[in-house]
């Protein structure tokens, strides 16, 4: 497009200050500004804009229009009984081994509450392995690939599809690659970019990062479902023959990657979408809350209820509306290309207020010291009220959720939290299989146990004292 082509379709839009420093520019930067515009669909991203304002503004309790889970949509780890719990596993190790079963792990999200300017997964919690959420992630793979192997005789890859971002794209490959994936195969990795979106201030105009630059955010783990059909990932997935996709963040350290007992609980309810839910530590946790609205089920924020409906107790004292989400959740690829193909645009909007660095009208870079715009995110949860057959899975929380939010400062969520749990977990493990005594950081590689399995020989009637890793 030329300049004035350029000019005419920015003013149809509002947007014309894009170009407010024309002049100024060096032809390489006025190329870079007009592939930047020319990328936007920009009848798409300013009506994004609108659509997100509106349906923020329109926000009101939801308290009228919720209602619990069902008891036939949903199972709790604490009450279903071994042998079914077994039957879980087997045949979610069943779909591993036939090579059905594939991960995505989103790892796209900037992590600035954290405050580190790397990918998150290679963050390191300060175990005494030193190991980084993305090494626990990859092998805790390889340990249930081997269990698959173990009980049906082979087993074909577990995929892993990492979604990234352009902030996280480049160092998280090479990262896997400089450590040799871990010991997965190379072919077995596959990391693909969601979009962005720009960044705007609160009336509406796309802010500049740059003279020539626009600036963007990563579009929500909902954009998700857009990425996965731009990017290939779809086909790839049929390419390999996958019916069940285990999604979850990369920021928690006590993640059941491809958890077996989940897909096999999934699989047996023929569920084409689910969630793993933990209770809520109280109340006022301020976690979403997975549940009907409308008769559909989604994740409904603490906001967005009144104090009266999320203390309201069941006759047994347990909060009925107790299901806190913890970004984890089960698909078919056959629903994933439900949502791609039919309802990846429609998805939900949301607004999050931010401080974004802009350029002035003087042309400094500024760095605001309060919300100067907003970034609009779609969330993978959006989904849940698509399905056509839904079911939420209850797991303990201190076997399986401990999220990397905070750096140590804010004293939870944090990575002192994040260690002292797995550690914690650990040191269950060990004295569950026999152990004496666990004493000080013992931490247990997860080559040698998924989920506490295969400890006995080691542990029983041993004491442990760390800082030990048992490998
Ligand atoms: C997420 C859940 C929340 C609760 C909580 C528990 C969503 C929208 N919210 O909130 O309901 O379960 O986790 O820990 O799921 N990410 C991307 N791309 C993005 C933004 C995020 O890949 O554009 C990834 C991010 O790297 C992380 C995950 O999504 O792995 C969760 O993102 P978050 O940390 O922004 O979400 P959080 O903790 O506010």
């Amino acid at each position: 497009m030329t300049y004035l082509e350029i000019k005419a379709l920015l003013q149809k839009h509002g947007q014309e200050h894009l170009l407010q420093f024309w002049d100024e520019l060096s032809p390489e930067e006025r190329d870079c500004l007009i592939e930047d515009i020319e990328n936007l669909d920009l009848m798409e991203v300013t009506s994004y804009f609108t659509r997100a304002i509106k349906s923020n503004e329109s926000k009101s309790l939801l308290d009228e229009k919720i209602q619990p889970i069902p008891d036939s949509s949903i199972e709790s780890i604490k009450t279903v009984l071994p042998e079914q719990l077994q039957k879980y596993e087997r045949l979610g190790l069943e779909e591993i081994a036939k090579g059905k079963a594939a991960i995505i792990l989103m790892a796209g999200g900037q992590g600035t509450r954290l405050g580190v300017d790397y990918p998150k997964g290679m963050y390191n919690v300060g175990l005494p392995s030193n190991k980084t959420l993305f090494e626990l992630q990859a092998l805790r793979i390889k340990r249930l690939q081997h269990m698959a192997r173990e009980l049906f005789g082979d087993c074909a890859g577990i995929a892993l599809y990492i979604m990234t971002s352009d902030a996280t794209h480049e160092t998280t490959l090479a990262y896997f690659k400089e450590n040799d994936y871990f010991g997965l195969n190379e072919n077995q990795v596959k990391a693909f970019k969601q979009s962005t979106l720009p960044c705007f201030t609160f009336d509406g105009k796309i802010i500049l990062d740059d003279k020539h630059k626009i600036a963007r955010a990563p579009d929500g783990n909902g954009g998700l479902y857009v990425a996965l059909e731009k990017e290939g990932i779809l086909s790839d997935m049929e390419n390999r023959g996958i019916n069940s996709v285990h999604v979850f963040s990369v920021d928690n350290i006590l993640v059941k990657v491809a958890d077996p007992v989940f897909i096999g609980y999934c699989l047996s309810r023929s569920a084409d979408c689910a969630a793993k839910v933990v209770s809520k530590r109280s109340a006022d946790e301020p976690v979403g809350v997975v549940c009907l609205v409308d008769g559909l089920f989604g994740v409904v924020e603490y906001s967005e209820i009144s104090k009266t409906t999320s203390q309201l107790c069941n006759d047994k004292g347990t909060l009925v509306y107790n299901a806190g989400n913890i970004c984890n959740h089960y698909f078919t690829t056959e629903f994933l290309n439900k949502i791609a193909k039919n309802y990846s645009k429609e998805l939900d909007l949301h607004v999050a207020k931010k401080k974004i660095p802009f350029i002035d009208a003087s042309g400094t870079k500024c760095k605001p010291s309060t919300s100067n715009g907003i970034k609009i995110e779609k969330f993978v949860f959006d989904v849940f009220k698509y399905s056509s057959k839904f079911a939420a899975w209850e797991v303990l929380r201190e076997d399986e959720f401990s999220g990397l939010k905070n750096s140590d400062s804010a004293k939870e969520d944090c990575p002192t939290t994040a260690r002292n749990h797995i550690l914690d977990l650990h040191r269950r493990w060990l004295l569950k299989s026999g152990a004496k005594n666990v004493d000080g950081n013992v931490e247990i590689s997860p080559l040698l146990s998924y989920a506490g399995e295969n400890l006995v020989d080691i542990a029983k009637d041993k004491s442990f004292r760390g800082p030990l890793v048992l490998n």
